[in-house]
């Protein structure tokens, strides 16, 4: 029962060596780190697991005994935009380790605007000594697109913080004080009352290019920070670059933090780059390490090996 490590852009050697680890004695293959297969079709005969970062089609057609798909990521879109999606299941991650690193960069995010980041950042390069208006969190409301695994605890860790604290997601949802909103119907009264915008959304038909100008608009425009701000952590396919870029030069968003692209890399001839009051991070909101993560796919198969159903399964026609 091989597992084969089918990893393009990050390190295969890593997950190749975190997956021995948790699986003592198990055959485990890999792909070379630019996401490549160099040994035969021989090898691949066994192969039961998948374990991927942006799969080759080419491989996944060389594997006529696979059994499950596993996503080294949480969002699965990399996998479900395969031209021939293989019909096994498809496992996402869900784990402590990668939730509390995309609360720490949420949190980060918010107090780094709330707290006037970007100004004082121009003040000190100017050498100037000026205190700035403050709000009080409690009158700064946080708005959370996506209120699952991820966007549950960030919503959480914030409200604790003090903000107030409001969510959006497909289907109807109770956190204890959190206002939920939820569906189309949901969206306009949710972005009203919004002056943080936190997209942890999938990438979806339907969340495809749902940060524009004309979402922007919808946002509270009479709030503490002056104008709203925009944080993307969920996946660059769901912004328009061009409208956020438009909006922070025309002050339509006071600020915006963009850690996921429509393109990655981000290209250096980017406008971005010289937005204002824009951070740009490059897709590291919580990053999948091999040895927090590797125990809980090595669980999974011995679950599955042993009768046991698989967790954190992908609904494929959802798409998340
Ligand atoms: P979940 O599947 O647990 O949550 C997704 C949330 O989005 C759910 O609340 C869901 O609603 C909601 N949603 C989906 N489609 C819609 C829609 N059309 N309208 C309204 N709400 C919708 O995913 P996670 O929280 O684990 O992860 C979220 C995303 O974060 C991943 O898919 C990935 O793209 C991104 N990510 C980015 C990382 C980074 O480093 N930048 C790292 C890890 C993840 P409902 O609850 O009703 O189903
Ligand atoms: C993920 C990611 O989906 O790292 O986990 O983007």
């Amino acid at each position: 029962m091989t597992v084969l490590v089918a990893i393009d852009g990050w390190q295969p050697a890593d997950w190749r060596q975190a997956l021995a680890a948790a699986m003592p004695g198990r055959t485990i293959l890999s792909t070379r780190p630019d996401g490549t297969y160099a040994g035969a079709d021989a090898d691949l005969e066994d192969v039961r697991y998948v374990v991927t970062w942006k799969p080759r089609q080419s491989l996944l057609d060389r594997l006529p005994r696979l059994e499950v798909l596993f996503s080294l990521g949480a969002g699965v879109d990399h996998i479900l935009a395969l031209e021939r999606l293989p019909p096994v299941p498809v496992v996402r991650i869900v784990d402590p380790d990668l939730t509390a690193r995309m609360t720490e960069y949420v949190v980060w995010q918010v107090l780094h605007h709330h707290r006037r980041g970007p100004a004082y950042a121009r003040q000190q390069a100017a050498r100037q000594w000026r205190d700035l208006k403050q709000p009080a969190a409690r009158e700064v409301a946080v708005g959370i697109l996506g209120l699952g695994v991820l966007g549950h605890d960030a919503a959480e860790v914030l409200r604790r913080i003090g903000f107030r604290v409001l969510g959006w997601s497909r289907t109807a949802k109770t956190v204890a004080g959190v206002e939920t909103f939820h569906g189309e119907a949901g969206l306009a009264p949710f972005l009203a009352q919004t002056d943080i915008l936190v997209s942890l959304l999938p990438l979806t038909p339907r969340t495809r290019g749902i940060l524009d100008r004309d979402l922007i608009g919808r946002l509270r425009r009479d709030g503490p920070l002056g104008a709203p701000v925009l944080i993307n952590a969920g996946r660059g396919g769901s912004q328009n670059q061009a409208d956020i870029d438009a909006a922070l030069r025309s002050g339509a968003l006071a600020g915006a933090s963009l850690d996921v692209f429509e393109r990655e890399p981000l290209t250096p001839e980017s406008p971005l780059w010289d937005a204002p009051n824009l951070t740009v991070t490059p897709h590291v909101a919580s990053v999948s390490d091999p040895h927090a993560l590797a125990p809980g796919i090595a669980d999974q198969i011995r679950a599955y090996e042993s009768g046991a159903g698989l967790r954190n399964v992908v609904d494929p026609a959802r798409g998340y």
